[in-house]
């Protein structure tokens, strides 16, 4: 066999398999599919998670910060009564019936062994084939609103879309159309787009956000929550240290206002959130919080420069052979979060299971 030779500067086979591992983790991420390829990955990860790193579940929750307040009213034309979860606890961090979405709500310790609880409102926070997708149309070309080059970009007749009238300026407010009968929405037709939620004056154009497929919608937006919950219909996996949880991922549906839940990672004990805050608006974070509860919804879009995640779980199986060094573990940075007592709270044979605990740092991006 004739031996290939390579140029001492050109690029080894590792290289360039790393390379194309690169480039197809690119494309991977730019196209349509990666959220369902991420969502069935997060189903399976769910159920045999070994390897704690990166698990897929992470990147979900990654993507869901970085587009928390993507396409989100920030006012209403006229008032507005919408419904948003059905059931508590998801209930206590409703904005309805009238509130302009907060992107971020947090449950500040109020979930299993005091993890919290984190609420992400945004478009792009469900995981259906339309809130990707937008468009807009303008007073001159209605009643057809703009159709992209690539027919696998636009929105498709009958999906349930909201339009936004952009704001002016950086002073004012983007408006969420209602029209006389209080529909917040309406139902997307590519050649004849209801007049009712389109431009009235020359020059004008509004957006067109898809939200749901073809389900009627009970809020303007879309809506995802993060929390720890052993589960009532299945039992936890037996490899789960005693009282630790499962972390899911539920997004709230529009027909029930109940959830469709995704399990993203096993024997999970506690979750902890920070968040980064520009408090003087100046661009730079000065201080880190774990309560946001009193920010109005203009100033958590404004202040929270940086969401910091930390969760508490264990790889693998209990073994008797390892002893894990410390009683207590902190869950959080700058005097927020948490200390976990494992010996308290864990219980007997706390010391044989390998905690770790997962820390990310996000900057959103659609504030
Ligand atoms: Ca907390
Ligand atoms: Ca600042």
């Amino acid at each position: 066999m004739k031996k290939l030779k390579f140029n001492k500067k050109g690029f080894s086979l590792i290289e360039l398999l790393v390379a194309l591992t690169i480039l197809a983790v690119i494309v991977a991420i730019s196209s349509d599919t990666f959220r369902n390829v991420l969502q069935q990955a997060g189903r399976e990860m769910g159920i045999m998670s070994t390897q704690m790193d990166n698990f897929v579940g992470l990147g979900m929750l990654t993507y869901d910060i970085e587009h928390a307040g993507y396409g989100l009213p920030q006012g209403f034309r006229t008032t507005i009564n919408y419904n948003e979860a059905a059931t508590s606890p998801a209930s206590n961090y409703n904005d309805a019936p009238s509130g302009v979405p907060r992107p971020f709500v947090l449950g500040n310790n109020t979930g299993l062994n005091n993890s919290d609880y984190l609420v992400i409102k945004s478009l792009l926070a469900a995981t259906n084939n339309a809130c990707t997708k937008w468009t807009y149309i303008t007073f001159e070309g209605k009643p057809a609103p703009k159709q992209w080059a690539t027919s696998g970009q636009n929105l498709t007749s009958g999906n349930r879309v909201i339009v936004i009238k952009p704001a002016k300026d950086i002073y004012s407010s983007n408006e969420l159309i209602i029209d006389a009968d209080g529909n917040f929405y309406t139902t997307f037709n590519p050649t004849s787009f209801s007049s009712d939620f389109s431009p009235q004056n020359q020059g004008e154009r509004y957006m067109i956000y898809g939200v749901d497929t073809s389900t009627d919608l009970r809020m303007p937006f879309n809506r995802t929550d993060y929390y720890i919950k052993v589960p009532t219909t299945s039992s936890m996996p037996a490899m789960c240290a005693p009282n630790t949880g499962i972390l899911y991922k539920a997004v709230v549906n529009h027909s029930d206002g109940k959830f469709n839940e995704m399990p993203i990672l096993d024997c999970v004990a506690d979750m902890q959130v920070v968040f980064g805050l520009d408090n003087n608006e100046d661009g730079v974070v000065e201080t880190y919080s774990d309560d946001i509860s009193s920010l109005t919804t203009a100033q958590i879009r404004k202040r929270i420069k940086e969401v910091r995640i930390y969760i508490l779980a264990h790889d693998g199986g209990k073994d008797n052979s390892y002893t894990y060094p410390s009683n207590t573990v902190t869950v959080g940075e700058f005097g927020k979060g948490s200390t976990f007592n494992l010996s308290t709270t864990i219980g007997t044979g706390w010391q044989n299971y390998r905690w770790k605990v997962i820390n990310i740092v996000v900057k959103p991006k659609d504030l």
